[in-house]
């Protein structure tokens, strides 16, 4: 039973959006053309309010990548993105969404971010993904998107620790190297984790 788990992809991540991934557009025909052999292809959806607090702009006086404190967790601070029913929420153009088969949206609660498609970042409230993997038989996940340093890499530490086997797809993923090396270091860290890492 292949799973294929596709992380973000959608018009804010990419080249011209609100917080772009160099290379980020790449990771789509990779994607598409893999879909064929999967059983099964889900997504996650990075899905804000307007008030959502990972944005800089809901905090005066503070710059986009600032790090503050939310709610007593670490938080980056960054441009307007993903916001609930806007374009640069949408999965990109271009994207075969026809095999997706659910879709699970994340960071919907204005006081938390939610790196993972698993759970938010303080690890208080549940997507759902697991356990619907779970009712499906699904014990194995393939994983690519972006970003690898943030979303990808959360929810690939995620899925280890719920006990999924994990494939992470590099040339299906895209970092934003927010510190130069990030995404490279994001990788080493999922394999050391567990990630079979291809
Ligand atoms: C992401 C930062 C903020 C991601 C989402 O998809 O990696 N990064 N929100
Ligand atoms: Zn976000």
């Amino acid at each position: 039973m292949k799973t294929l788990l596709l992380i973000d992809l959608q018009n804010d991540f990419m080249p011209g959006g609100a917080l772009a991934v160099p290379g980020g557009d790449e990771v789509i025909p990779v994607v598409n053309a893999l879909m064929p052999q999967f059983e099964r292809v889900v997504a996650t959806q990075d899905w804000h309010p307007t008030d959502h607090g990972s944005f800089a702009a809901n905090h005066p006086g503070r710059e986009v990548y600032e790090q503050i404190d939310l709610n007593g967790l670490p938080q980056t601070l960054w441009p307007v993105h993903c916001v609930q029913n806007t374009g640069g929420a949408l999965f990109a153009p271009g994207l075969d969404t026809r095999r997706i088969e659910r879709v699970f949206p994340k960071g919907t609660d204005r006081g938390i971010d939610s790196y993972s498609g698993f759970y938010d970042n303080g690890h208080r409230a549940s997507t759902g993904l697991g356990a619907w993997l779970r009712e499906r038989g699904v014990t194995a996940l393939t994983v690519a998107g972006v970003a690898t340093d943030y979303c990808v890499k959360f929810t690939v530490l995620d899925a280890l620790s719920e006990g999924f086997e994990v494939e992470l797809l590099a040339a299906g993923c895209r970092g934003v190297n927010l510190q130069a090396g990030d995404a490279e270091k994001a990788l080493e860290e999922m394999a050391t984790a567990g990630a079979r890492v291809v």
